[in-house]
């Protein structure tokens, strides 16, 4: 049997991340695609290198055709440029948009079956400029964003209770951006709800606001760190857990930028939701009951999403 193949389109530092964890883990054969000639290459080739010492046996390839991702059963799509310090997601809205047309050609072409996801900024805008350009099905082509926003959140949260983070279980709704919704009601140490942990005297609300913001604003306070980019360990094992979801079956419930098409009372857009993935993509969105003041905050991460996606629209009226 043929082994797996996942493409990686972009092979910057979330895609190099991303093929280094493949290759560790053994998830299949890797093809690192980018525009910039050489460092795809490079990078595959030092990544093969390794095998030799870390005992895997991936195949990694980089190139700068779209033929040679043929036949992948996944594409994880990171192309674009990044943020800079100072920069908002919504700057990158021009460039990338551009980069995704051209991303969604190639996938059309050469990898149609594939289960497509998406990192690139601004996420939620993005995943639905990949899903029209690339024509593929609407259940095979997600956003990564929850999943990253949702392990910060109980990064901050295992810290703050000085246990394990395994113990911890949060949950993110909404878009990609800084009005993101972190459900405090969803979110759990060792089953325990947030809300109660208040009530037993574990963590006063202020002190809980606080991690709250910080999640909203996880990535912005990397980028102030780093200045040359992005975060990106923690957004390439994101990915992965998604892809593995899928190449597995798992049926994971994931947070994830799917399209909506009625739920939450939402059409036509991509919106950061529990989803669960298996080997038919996204397979399901999971409706949650939300109080108002949730679905308030819900909407409005919504109404950003709806902005950026409109202003999609303006550059190029045939999406
Ligand atoms: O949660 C999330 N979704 C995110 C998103 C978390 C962190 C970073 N997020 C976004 O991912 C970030 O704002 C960027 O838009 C992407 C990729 O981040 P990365 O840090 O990997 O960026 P790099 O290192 O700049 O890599 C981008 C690569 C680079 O090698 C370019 O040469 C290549 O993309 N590139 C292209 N490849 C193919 N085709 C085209 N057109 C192209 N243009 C640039």
């Amino acid at each position: 049997m043929a082994r797996t193949k996942i493409a990686l389109i972009g092979g910057g530092m979330i895609g190099g991340t991303l093929a280094h964890l493949i290759s560790l883990k053994e998830l299949g054969d890797v093809v690192i695609f980018d525009i910039a000639e050489g460092v795809p290459q490079g990078k595959a080739l030092d990544i093969a290198q390794s095998g030799a010492v870390e005992g895997h046996d991936c195949t990694l390839r980089g190139t700068n055709a779209y033929a040679d991702i043929e036949g992948a059963s996944v594409c994880i799509v990171t192309a674009g440029v990044p943020r800079k310090p100072g920069m908002s997601r919504d700057d990158l809205i021009g460039i990338n948009l551009k980069v995704m047309e051209q991303v969604g050609a190639g996938i059309r072409k050469y990898a149609p079956n594939a289960f497509v996801i998406c990192i690139t900024n601004p996420l939620d805008a993005m995943v639905w400029a990949l899903q029209k350009a690339s024509g593929l099905p609407r259940n095979m082509v997600i956003g990564m964003a929850g999943v990253l926003d949702t392990a910060r959140f109980q990064h901050f949260l295992a810290e703050e209770f000085r246990v394990s983070v395994q113990d911890v279980s949060a949950f993110v709704l909404g878009g990609h951006g800084d009005d993101m919704v972190p459900l405090v009601r969803y979110s759990t140490v060792g089953g325990i709800p947030l809300p109660d942990l208040v009530k037993m005297g574990w963590i006063r609300q202020d002190r809980l606001d606080q991690i709250v913001d910080r999640t909203r604003k996880g990535g912005g306070e990397i980028v102030g760190l780093l200045k040359t980019g992005s975060a990106y360990y923690a957004p390439a094992a994101s990915a992965l857990a998604m892809a593995e979801a899928f190449l597995k079956d798992k049926k994971r419930v994931l947070p994830c930028a799917a399209y909506l098409n009625g739920e939450y009372g939402v059409k036509g857009l991509y919106v950061g939701v529990p989803v669960i993935i298996g080997a038919g993509g996204t397979e399901r969105v999971v409706e949650i009951d939300l109080n108002s003041a949730e679905r308030a905050m819900l909407m409005k991460s919504i109404e950003s999403v709806k902005g950026l996606v409109d202003a999609c629209i303006k550059i190029n009226p045939q999406l």
